[in-house]
């Protein structure tokens, strides 16, 4: 129970809840980040939003460093242009989940080809804000089954 798992949110999320309710609900982000601590329990959650490239890199390096037992990403738009988030994350040695509120194989071509799928221990997409205690949870599985 001593590791950590780090929630890392990408550009734009900080305004989740209040545009595109259609696609992404009106759950809040201070909302979803209480069900992720809910989802953690006794286990220690860093919960984080950026809309800077470098700050979720240096992010994923912080995990790296104080070796955190797992990552759950929703890089957002990030997902389809950043090589050097792909890179960060490759060098995690935990359990990774690559998580999306919508279904982005289900829009448009431009959401189709995520650069952080191939790096990622899981993928979790479309089940809404909901998606985010699932994937909390799936992550303490797996850091517990490695153990
Ligand atoms: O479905 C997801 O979680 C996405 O990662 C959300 C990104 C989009 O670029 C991804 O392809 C799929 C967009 C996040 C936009 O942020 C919002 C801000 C306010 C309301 C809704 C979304």
């Amino acid at each position: 129970m001593t590791t950590a798992i780090y929630v890392l949110n990408g550009p734009n999320l900080n305004r989740l809840g209040t545009r595109e309710p259609e696609i992404y609900g009106r759950t809040t982000l201070a909302e979803v980040e209480a069900m992720c601590r809910e989802a953690a329990g006794e286990r220690r959650l860093v919960f984080r939003q950026s809309n800077k490239e470098f700050e979720l890199i240096e992010w994923v390096h912080e995990a790296i460093d104080e070796r955190a037992g797992g990552i759950v990403i929703n890089p957002a738009a990030f997902t389809f242009t950043s090589m050097a988030i792909m890179d960060a994350l490759k060098m995690f040695p935990g359990p990774i989940i690559e998580l999306h509120i919508s279904n982005i194989h289900r829009r448009e071509k431009i959401y189709h080809n995520s650069l952080m799928s191939p790096v990622a221990t899981a993928v979790v997409a479309g089940l809404g804000t909901d998606g985010y205690p699932l994937a909390v949870r799936a992550v303490c599985e797996l850091i517990a089954a490695g153990e």
